[in-house]
């Protein structure tokens, strides 16, 4: 069987869980091979994030896959502690009138209003505790370099967290994102509303310098963007149906609690326009790969906007009909949402049968 081996770069986040989830029942399958997990500061704050991700690897048996921290000039900031604290202050507070700034602000520093303020729906204390240590973590740039330098055009890089780390290593060795297979993101919002600012897709806006830094790092990156993930609405029902497969199952319990969590911020936001579910956006990643009769693509040349006070964030088509030397990309924009679903359904029951 031809494994795919993956470095998937993430900021767990509810939605990363499942993907995490995915991955491992695709490694289980056989499918997939995890090289490396890199982590981000994005959803929440760097040490919460390095923290999910180890326990859910752990959750799946994936404990001797190595996982970076954040590369250092975010978790410097994102990840210290008065940072974390003052998310807590916000999202604890669930007053209606906290709920309409939050809508409102053209800026959040982070998605804890979503995913809770650990970033897994507030789970992560249910979670046995792993022994990794955070300060003991190699970065995830220097580990993205290692990984690629060792094999190059053998490992697909998925990225499914704001592109810090990805433009890190480049920056830090020029090409290196070329040494990938793939390099496959979740990421923009072309045709369709923001859901960070009115524009701007989550991953982009916290860091557009390194989203513009990573598309110009190559012809072919694969873009996932909100105008199909807006589809991907992950439903309760679904969670039970896994569920039933194995109710003794840690995992199953974890997939039934941080839907009903997940669930209940999507809705309370507005982001699955009233169905009862909430969005898998970065499972669509590894649909593309594993499934990609669900989506498809179109080729482009998209751009981001860093400086706009109203647009900062955004993705754009350079779509004049100019000649055009330098498409840099291909971009999902139709989804065969309920297939994929019911694809993510299976494949999470294989995981804990
Ligand atoms: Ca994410």
């Amino acid at each position: 069987m031809n494994q795919r081996k993956i470095i998937i770069d993430t900021d767990p986040g509810g939605d990363d869980c499942f993907a995490l989830l995915w991955l491992m029942s695709l490694a289980k399958q056989g499918w997939a091979k995890a090289i490396a997990v890199t982590t981000a500061a994005g959803n929440v704050g760097a040490r919460c994030t390095f923290t999910n991700a180890s326990k859910i690897l752990a959750l799946g048996g994936f404990d001797p896959v190595e996982i970076g921290r954040a590369s250092k000039q975010i978790s410097d900031i994102a990840g210290d502690e008065s940072a974390r604290n003052a998310a807590l202050d916000d999202t604890q507070d669930e007053s209606a009138r906290d709920i309409t700034r939050d809508i409102a602000q053209d800026v959040a520093k982070d998605a804890a209003h979503i995913h809770g303020v650990d970033g897994i729906g507030n789970l992560a204390e249910t979670l046995p505790e792993v022994p990794r240590p955070f300060d003991a973590a190699r970065y995830s740039d220097d580990i993205i370099i290692e990984k690629l330098d060792a094999a190059p055009g053998e490992i697909t890089l998925v990225a499914i967290a704001p592109l810090t780390n990805l433009a890190a290593a480049e920056a830090k060795s020029p090409g290196i994102l070329r040494k990938a297979k793939e390099l496959v993101i979740l990421a923009g919002a072309f045709q369709c509303r923001g859901n960070i600012a009115t524009h701007a897709e989550f991953n982009i806006f916290s860091d557009p310098e390194a989203a513009e830094k990573v598309l110009n790092s190559r012809d072919d990156i694969v873009i996932l963007p909100l105008d199909i993930t807006h589809q991907l609405v992950f439903t309760p029902e679904m969670a039970e149906s896994i569920f039933q497969t194995n109710p003794d199952s840690d995992i199953a319990k974890l997939i039934v609690s941080l839907c009903q969590f997940m669930t209940a911020t999507n809705l309370r936001y507005r982001d699955t326009d009233g169905k009862n579910g909430f969005l898998v956006h970065d499972a669509a990643t590894l649909a593309y790969l594993f499934y990609p009769e669900t989506l498809l693509l179109r080729r482009a040349r998209v751009v981001v906007e860093t400086q706009g006070r109203y647009s900062r964030g955004q993705t754009l088509f350079d779509d004049r009909h100019l000649p055009k030397t330098t498409p840099n990309a291909w971009v999902a924009l139709k989804v065969d949402a309920d297939n994929l679903l019911a694809i993510l359904v299976e494949d999470l029951k294989l995981l804990i049968e």
